[in-house]
């Protein structure tokens, strides 16, 4: 076996668009990079943005489960050329788009334990699966499904207690239950069913991998607090669901030694391990290495903040997880439709396009901008469940218009930011002296907008070097995986340099932000009246 100071840790990404992985070093450094994007490198199988849009309904999403493999195959290939020496690889692990589902035909776990290593995967398991196409995170077809769910237990709050969240189409369980009852032959002649994240596992482990409990709380299946499968959710969803799904394991848990098929193909070494995979949000926070008081705020297309929770607080909207490094703990999930784009058409109306004269018109106005307050949804939100502008001036008045356009520009910054505070706030974040955000996502790149965020939220704004936080966060997972049970995520990952403080808040930011939360939420409980 290899030097301590000489091995390695392989860390994978499954996302929407591509599959792409990074070889780290003892110091989590990294040396090699590859990716394989779906629709430029796998065109025979003809995705738009690695999805497949059924022709009969648009809220039928899915993927083609073999391009996956045959993008697995041509990855390690990439990273072989590449010169990357996997004998020193001491450990593997992953992360992958959340909720999409694998079904396994009778018969493919023993084809998975005795793959031939002359041959590609793609070519053995080629007909391995009884649904060809996998459900994603994309698909929205299954509303009837999602209220059978709540249902069954009591209504969509108590899905929420139990699982963590309220029937989401996207989410596992309700996909499941579509194919149940669409197609009885396909789940029926399923041996087991894996997330894409256990799935990306099991082709490693040489066996069906088990679901880990961040990502497989993302199934409307699973009871948070327990850790174990809801047997009610279960049966409403399909017959012998417990035997298709398995048993669920601690995020960072070592399901066995890679597969004889890599050792003999790619020179593994037979004693490097494969850590359990999970989802890319959970994975995210592993990668950003967030911690107990951290809020990370990502500023993308949409908008998605993640919180460390100690313990989870049940709301109508929002997701807890479980924790993919505390299995003790919880992460909340907030998702905003309306980020980058909305933010995008406010430059295009106030600032002639330009983000330079974007930040002008938001630093020329004071914080709390006069009183005035905007909420713009260009697409129907998540959070609050609200479409179109909304324009509030100081005596609480609805306007069409503000009087100037800077005014516009530091509505907009603040609202969603307002938003993110109180819904974050509303799922059990409590903001301390000691609270740090660290941003990500292309807007970060701002600081005029950091600025705005750190003021709202009273709180210091880091930025973190290294934007794959995902795929990074499969790498540490790995070796925090390899060095078992007592090994301290903390301790792990102190090897990297530190997040780097952009901005600190104004000393009146409390003040002015704290009674602009208030009237946030009442405006919000009077719109959706
Ligand atoms: P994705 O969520 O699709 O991965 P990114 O995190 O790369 O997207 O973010 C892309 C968005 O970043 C763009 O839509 C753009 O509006 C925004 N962006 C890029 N630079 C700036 C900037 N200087 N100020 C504000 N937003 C920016
Ligand atoms: C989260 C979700 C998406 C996917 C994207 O609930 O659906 O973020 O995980 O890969």
């Amino acid at each position: 076996m290899v030097a301590e100071s000489e091995r390695t840790f392989l860390g994978l990404d499954l996302s929407t668009q591509q599959l792409k992985a990074a070889v780290v070093d003892n110091n989590l450094q990294i040396i090699h990079e590859a990716s394989v994007m779906f629709d430029s490198d796998l065109p025979e199988f003809r995705t738009h943005g690695g999805v497949l849009l059924s022709k009969t309904n648009p809220n039928v999403i899915t993927a083609p489960t073999v391009m996956w493999v045959k993008a697995l195959d041509m990855l390690m290939d990439k990273l072989t050329v590449s010169g990357v020496d996997f004998s020193k690889t001491a450990a593997v692990s992953g992360s992958a788009q959340q909720h999409g589902s694998v079904f396994w035909q009778k018969g493919s776990e023993k084809i998975l334990a005795s793959l031939d290593p002359g041959q590609f995967l793609h070519q053995q398991l080629a007909s391995s699966f009884t649904v060809n196409n996998s459900p994603v995170w994309m698909d929205a077809s299954t509303t009837v499904q999602c209220r059978q769910l709540e249902e069954a237990v009591g209504g969509a709050l108590k899905l929420a207690e139990i699982t963590g969240s309220r029937g989401y189409e996207r989410f596992t369980g309700s996909q499941i239950a579509k194919i149940a009852q669409a197609k009885p032959e396909a789940y029926k002649n399923s041996e087991r069913i894996s997330l894409v994240s256990s799935f990306l596992c099991s082709l490693f482990l040489g066996k069906i991998a088990p679901i880990d409990i961040s990502d497989g709380s993302g199934m409307n299946l699973m009871d948070i607090r327990t850790k174990q499968w809801n047997s009610q959710l279960l049966e409403v969803v399909g017959d012998n669901l417990d035997e298709k799904l398995g048993s669920v394991v601690p995020s960072s848990t070592d399901v066995g030694p890679i597969s004889s098929y890599f050792v003999e193909r790619y020179s593994f070494d037979p004693s490097c391990r494969i850590i359990a995979c999970t989802g890319d949000n959970p994975s995210s926070l592993v990668g950003m290495r967030l911690n107990e008081g951290w809020l990370a705020v990502s500023l993308g297309t949409s908008d998605t903040v993640f919180l460390w929770l100690k313990e989870p607080k049940i709301v109508p909207d929002g997701h807890i997880l479980c924790n993919p490094v505390d299995p003790e703990a919880y992460m909340a999930m907030l998702c905003f439709k309306n980020g980058s784009l909305t933010r995008e058409r406010v430059r295009d109306s106030c600032a002639e396009s330009s983000w330079d004269i974007f930040n002008q018109l938001l630093d020329s106005t004071p914080r709390g901008n006069f009183g005035n307050m905007g909420l713009y949804y260009d697409v129907q939100e998540i959070l609050p469940f609200l479409s179109g502008d909304y324009r509030f001036n100081k005596a609480g008045d609805r306007v069409a218009k503000f009087t100037s356009l800077e005014v516009e520009v530091r509505a907009l910054i603040e609202g969603q930011f307002i938003a993110k505070r109180a819904y974050a706030e509303d799922i059990g974040f409590t903001l301390g002296k000691d609270t740090k955000i660290l941003a990500t996502g292309g807007a970060s790149a701002n600081k005029a907008i950091l600025q705005v965020l750190s003021d709202v939220f009273n709180a210091p704004v880091y930025l973190q070097e290294e934007s794959k936080s995902a795929m990074l966060g499969a790498a540490y997972q790995a070796k925090h995986g390899l060095l078992g049970k007592h090994s301290n995520y903390v301790e792990v990952t102190s090897c990297l340099p530190p997040p780097r403080l952009i901005c600190e808040p104004y000393a009146d930011a409390a003040e002015i932000y704290e009674p602009m939360v208030e009237r946030y939420r009442k405006i919000v409980s009077s719109l959706i009246k």
